[in-house]
């Protein structure tokens, strides 16, 4: 059956624009009347990318397996110390406590021994109470033996200082003997080998002289009276002890 071509026309309008843009196809139909209105335009360009959508509903996976140890951290601060902990017992002392008392005793006993031994000393030197006492050595030797005596003794070399003490060395002496009392230091001015100048001295006529400029040293003589000489002739010592 063929129609004719008017109608056959019309028909394919109808149909086009039932499925298209009225107003492309009245443009089209403008430019192309027959093959515009019954060809489908080219695509469009791709639209923007639209929103991310919802989580599906599906069923959740497993848990995956615990990840690698991480890197040790830095060492924290000191914590604050601990509460103070309870008294300890008492120990076993009595052994400690016999021994105390034995050595306590043995102390006491000591004590009196040395009283008794002190008296007897005293009496033999003819020690006065109150005062400085003195001991002769039996050898000579130079100034440097004379000193190092008397500091093992925890003694000192005498040096009178009035004339109550210059009698008491004349008297323990029989023989001429060192004090404690040199010019080594400045020529000419005589001091304490402890330190300080004279406040005190009963030179002889003539003394100190420096005899061949060698004499540092002070003797004290059998007369009570001192004397300058050479520090390494040999004579007594005499060590002074404190009241
Ligand atoms: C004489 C005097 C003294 C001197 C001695 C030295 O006795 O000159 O001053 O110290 O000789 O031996
Ligand atoms: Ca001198
Ligand atoms: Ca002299």
């Amino acid at each position: 059956m063929f129609l004719r071509p008017p109608l056959a026309f019309f028909l394919l309008c109808v149909i086009t624009t039932s499925c298209s843009e009225p107003q492309n196809c009245e443009d089209i139909q403008k430019t192309y009347p027959v093959i515009a209105c019954s060809t489908p335009g080219r695509d469009g360009r791709d639209g923007l990318k639209g929103e991310k959508g919802e989580p599906g509903q599906g069923l959740r996976g497993l848990q995956g397996p615990p990840g690698k140890l991480g890197p040790q951290g830095v060492k924290g601060d000191t914590g604050n110390p601990g509460p103070k902990g309870n008294k300890g017992d008492r120990g076993d002392c009595s052994a400690m406590e016999t021994k105390l008392a034995l050595v306590e005793q043995e102390m006491k006993s000591l004590k009196s021994e040395l009283v008794k031994v002190k008296r007897v000393q005293s009496f033999s030197l003819g020690n006065q109470p109150g005062k400085k006492w003195y001991v002769v050595s039996k050898e000579k030797m130079p100034f440097s033996q004379v000193k190092a005596l008397c500091d093992q003794l925890q003694a000192t070399v005498a040096s009178p200082k009035n004339d109550d003490e210059n009698r008491a060395i004349q008297n323990v002496i029989n023989d001429v003997a060192y004090l404690g009392i040199t010019d080594e230091k400045t020529e000419g001015q005589f001091m304490y080998i402890t330190g300080g100048s004279l406040t005190y001295s009963n030179w002889k006529k003539n003394e100190p002289n420096d005899y061949g400029s060698n004499e540092d040293c002070t003797v004290i003589l059998t007369e009570g009276n001192w004397n300058d000489v050479s520090c390494s002739v040999p004579y007594k010592a005499v060590c002074e002890f404190p009241a």
